[in-house]
């Protein structure tokens, strides 16, 4: 690891997750606790003062790692040079506004930024998207950034196994600690599957606990695929430090690794394998090994996982469809 600061750039910098995520970086739980860290804080006109505020509050740390913190409205200062991209801020579904509508925004939004990338940011830069839809979006970046290798734009569905694995321990009594290799495929939406088949849950297999089909079905799946909008319910505003956390140990992991004899969750560009079409950026089991995410191939996939999966699929296909269909009027 290096001791000159690593550029870390944020968008979205002064929103929930912005603000849940920056005072973990700048503390060293991201990128380890000797690596320096250079704050590029990216956010639209209107917000720049509220990230003057959440910039104050950053000083007002004396965190020993963060260097600096520089505030902008323009993608290219916020990423020249940039070693990591979290792209957080995204267009929010306003009332009324169709799913069709919400793609376009943010394809727009994430292919400049993509090709900003590609122009200005270091050559091993790394990028996590969180907004919405996190998926397609990545993708729109990763193909608008083609001297990037494809592999460096990854989405978060690190809350979804997250989740997973906290139900998992709620369900079954065991500690978190002891639960190894739960999966989240597809796509960071309703449709993600949770797939515990291959799970290892203290001395017995996730596979016994999936015997019960009423509770996996019924109570399980549901209850990570629609965690989201149940703390919205909750808490009146949507899931922020939870977020920032997956995203958090997302990039930790890819960066210093993940932990032995594990495996975690991760939405990158497909290679073509579990029937994920090329391309389409898809949530699989992942492990990090020297800085680069490698999918955990060779899983038996059961009939019950492959309509799930297949699910997920078809509707990043369709996502990203439309976002094609877009760019080619
Ligand atoms: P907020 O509305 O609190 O913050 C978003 C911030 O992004 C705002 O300050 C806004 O000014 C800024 N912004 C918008 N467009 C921008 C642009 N083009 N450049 C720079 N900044 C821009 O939302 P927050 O709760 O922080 O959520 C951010 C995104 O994460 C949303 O799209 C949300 O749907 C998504 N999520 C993704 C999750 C995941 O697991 N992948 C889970 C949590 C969250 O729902």
């Amino acid at each position: 690891m290096s001791t000159s600061p690593a550029v870390v750039t944020v968008t979205g910098a002064a929103g929930s997750i912005g603000y849940a995520a920056l005072f973990r970086v700048a503390a060293g739980a991201m990128l380890g606790h000797h690596q320096p860290v250079a704050l590029r804080l990216l956010e639209l006109p209107q917000t720049i003062a509220a990230t003057e505020g959440t910039a104050m509050e950053l000083e007002d740390g004396a965190f020993p790692l963060l260097t600096s913190i520089d505030i902008t409205d323009d993608p290219h200062r916020a990423f020249d040079g940039a070693n990591y991209g979290l792209l957080i801020g995204a267009k929010p579904r306003s009332k009324g506004m169709e799913r069709a509508d919400l793609l376009a925004a943010n394809s727009d939004i994430f292919a400049k930024q993509g090709a900003v990338i590609n122009e200005v940011a270091a050559q091993d830069i790394r990028v996590i998207v969180v907004g919405n839809p996190a998926n397609t979006n990545a993708a729109v970046a990763a193909a608008n950034a083609p001297d990037v290798p494809a592999e460096r734009f990854t989405a978060l569905t690190r809350l979804d196994h997250n989740r997973a694995l906290a139900q998992l321990a709620r369900h079954t009594g065991t500690p978190v600690a002891e639960i190894t290799r739960i999966s989240v495929w597809g796509n960071h939406s309703a449709s993600q599957y949770p797939d515990i088949f291959h799970a290892r849950v203290g001395n017995r297999s996730g596979a016994e606990f999936a015997e019960d089909r009423d509770w996996l079905v019924n109570d399980f799946i549901p209850t990570v695929a629609k965690r989201g909008t149940a703390i919205i319910e909750a808490r009146g505003a949507s899931s922020a430090a939870s977020a920032a956390n997956g995203a958090i140990d997302h990039v930790h992991d890819w960066v210093l690794g993940s932990p032995a004899d594990d495996w975690t969750s991760a939405a990158l560009p497909s290679p073509g394998i579990y029937g994920v079409p090329e391309g389409l950026v898809c949530s699989f089991p992942v492990r990090a090994v020297g800085g680069r995410w490698q999918i955990v191939e060779g899983l038996d996939i059961n009939e019950f996982s492959r309509q799930r999966i297949d699910a997920s699929v078809a509707e990043l296909q369709a996502e990203l469809d439309a976002v094609s269909a877009l760019s080619d009027r």
